[in-house]
């Protein structure tokens, strides 16, 4: 009797880390792009932000911005003159809403970028790629953005390449896609192992 209720209780353990490898396992089969790595920032998400607002990339990796709110754009600047535009060739994604925009990224070199609507950038919606930790952080590169004035744009939509997102609010190379389901199918498991 007392072995059968050991057994009993030892079920749902067991039965949770069944689902939980069976949860991970799209995440080792999603595709990977070949050229590199694809990472994914979040444009409005949560106010006037960019989440992460700094992401650490190879060259060759994407970084996807994904327009998950209205009334936001993305555009490069310098480290030290924020809510500018770099040059004649930062890029630039215009005001956009639903989709994503792909920079590719051809330097290890900090990339500097800010929204450029009214007065986000001076608000402090700014990011980075590959910002260093000491020196040039991008704590500093924000404090300096408070000091900018209103934000200008590059001239054109440019250095990056704009597509839908999909009718779920993501983009299709799966990152957050993955992350969704795997979040949603562990919250079904432990579910499914609490009625059990
Ligand atoms: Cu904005």
């Amino acid at each position: 009797m007392y072995r059968a209720i050991a057994a009993l209780a030892l079920l749902p353990a067991a039965v949770l880390a069944q689902s939980a490898s069976e949860s991970a396992a799209p995440s080792a089969t999603s595709p990977v792009p070949s050229a590199g790595e694809t990472h994914v920032v979040l444009v409005g998400d949560s106010g006037r932000t960019f989440s992460p607002d700094n992401v650490n990339a190879a060259v060759g990796d994407i970084v996807e911005f994904h327009f998950v709110s209205n009334g936001h754009s993305v555009a490069q600047s310098s480290f030290d003159a924020p809510c500018q535009p770099r040059d004649n060739n930062a890029f630039f994604s215009g005001r956009v809403r639903g989709e994503i925009f792909s920079v590719e990224v051809t330097s290890e070199d900090p990339i500097w970028y800010y929204c450029a609507e009214g007065n986000h950038c001076r608000g402090g919606m700014v990011g980075a790629i590959n910002a260093p930790t000491s020196g040039n952080t991008l704590a500093a590169y924000r404090d300096a953005s408070g000091n900018a004035g209103r934000g200008s744009s590059p001239g054109s939509v440019q250095g990056g390449e704009l597509r839908p997102l999909d009718s779920a609010g993501i983009g299709s190379h799966g990152q957050i896609r993955w992350g969704l389901i795997g979040a949603s199918a562990v919250m079904a498991a432990l579910a499914g192992g609490m009625m059990l």
